[in-house]
């Protein structure tokens, strides 16, 4: 079989594995490697320190693992349909979307496991090892170099005919196959739709997001409480934040309803209420959302976020 057969072969058998879509590339230096520099120095990552260490990594993604050759970069749509622009008064505040169902983390990272077993399949002997928003990789990066769209202005990966509601998938392998054309086109134009809607004005440019100021960052990787500086950003939002993605023009016209069943959402990820979640003590939190994105800030930084919303409405 040649490389460019394999890679054919991969992708049908990925589709039926349930990915949308699935690019190839290989690992050079990272051809934006400035512009993270400059995001990292002008201190736009906020407490994130990781991504201060990972630098030399995602500047050069071959360092993750030295004998790959190519990076298999698969998107998952996990978008719900249009949402309400508040829940606040029947007691319950937003949710991004992508925290809906059960992790990510962990759905995904079960079906790059059996993309892995079928890349070893076609290529006996080949190594394999998958990421999903973990690890120094990339991801939107190698996902434009492997053709499946363009880095829009709010700095999501966006493909055309689906939108940007969508998670980001990596193996990486020593097997021989055929990589894509990298996505070249910009297409958002003299739109700037995003920057503009942005409740907190977080983006310091376009492709600039200084997260500081982005609630998703405030309610997801901040620690500790929130000065009242950064309660007051966050507004009706208890964990994430879609606002950019939900103006984007490429979401509004294609973005369609996810059919993926492990994606579903889940009613207490999706609306959660607010009371039931402050009376929660640890245990309590981890039976019911131990297996939900909520469990990264975890019910200490819920319970933040829960207390911001209550601040900004007094009645829910
Ligand atoms: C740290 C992080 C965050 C931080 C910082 C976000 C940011 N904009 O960097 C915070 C907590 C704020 C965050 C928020 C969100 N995140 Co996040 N996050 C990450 C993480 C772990 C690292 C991203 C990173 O390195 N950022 C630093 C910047 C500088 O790097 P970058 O985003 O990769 O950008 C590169 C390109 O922009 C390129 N570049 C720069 N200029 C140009 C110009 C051109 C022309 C081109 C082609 C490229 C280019 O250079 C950069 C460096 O390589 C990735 C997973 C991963 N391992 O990559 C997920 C990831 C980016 N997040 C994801 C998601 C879903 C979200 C949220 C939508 C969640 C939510 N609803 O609340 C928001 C979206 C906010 C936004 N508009 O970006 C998805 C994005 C999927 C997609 N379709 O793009 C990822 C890929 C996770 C995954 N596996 O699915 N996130
Ligand atoms: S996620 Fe929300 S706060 Fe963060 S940049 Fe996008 S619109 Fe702004
Ligand atoms: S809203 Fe406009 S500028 Fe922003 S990502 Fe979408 S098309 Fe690009």
């Amino acid at each position: 079989m040649t490389g460019i057969e394999r890679s054919a072969e991969l992708k049908r058998r990925g589709a039926a594995l349930g990915f949308d879509a699935i690019g190839v590339t290989t690992l050079e230096p990272n051809a934006h490697a400035a512009e993270l520099d400059a995001w990292l120095a002008a201190g736009h990552a906020a407490t994130m320190r990781y991504l201060h260490r990972q630098a030399p990594t995602r500047r050069d993604p071959r360092r993750i693992m030295p004998d790959a050759r190519v990076a298999v970069v698969t998107l998952s749509n996990y978008y719900h349909g249009p949402t309400p622009p508040t829940r606040t008064a029947i007691g319950s505040a937003n949710v991004a979307q992508y925290a809906w169902t059960t992790d990510y983390h962990r759905v995904l990272g079960r079906r790059l496991e059996r993309l892995a077993g079928e890349i070893r399949d076609l290529a006996t002997g080949a190594a394999t090892r998958c990421y999903v928003d973990a690890g120094p990789v990339p991801e939107r990066e190698l996902a434009q170099r492997a053709g499946l769209g363009w880095i829009g202005k709010n700095m999501m990966l966006i493909r055309p005919g689906v939108g940007s509601f969508t998670f980001i998938g990596v193996v990486l392998t020593d097997a021989e196959l055929a990589p894509d054309l990298p996505f070249e086109a910009d297409r958002c134009g003299s739109c700037t739709r995003c920057l503009d809607a942005c409740p907190t004005g977080a983006f310091a440019g376009p492709r600039d997001l200084d997260a500081r100021r982005c609630i998703s960052y405030l309610t997801i990787e901040h620690r500790g409480p929130f000065s009242p500086e950064e309660a007051a950003l966050t507004g009706d939002w208890l964990f994430g934040c879609d606002v950019c993605q939900d103006v984007c023009p490429w979401n509004q016209r294609f973005a369609r309803e996810t059919e993926d069943l492990e994606l579903a959402p889940r009613g207490d990820a999706a609306a959660p209420d607010l009371a039931e979640l402050l009376a929660l003590d640890s245990a309590a939190f981890a039976t019911r959302f131990g297996d939900t994105p909520f469990e990264r800030p975890g019910r200490d930084g819920m319970r933040r976020n829960a207390l911001a919303v209550r601040a900004a409405h007094p009645a829910t």
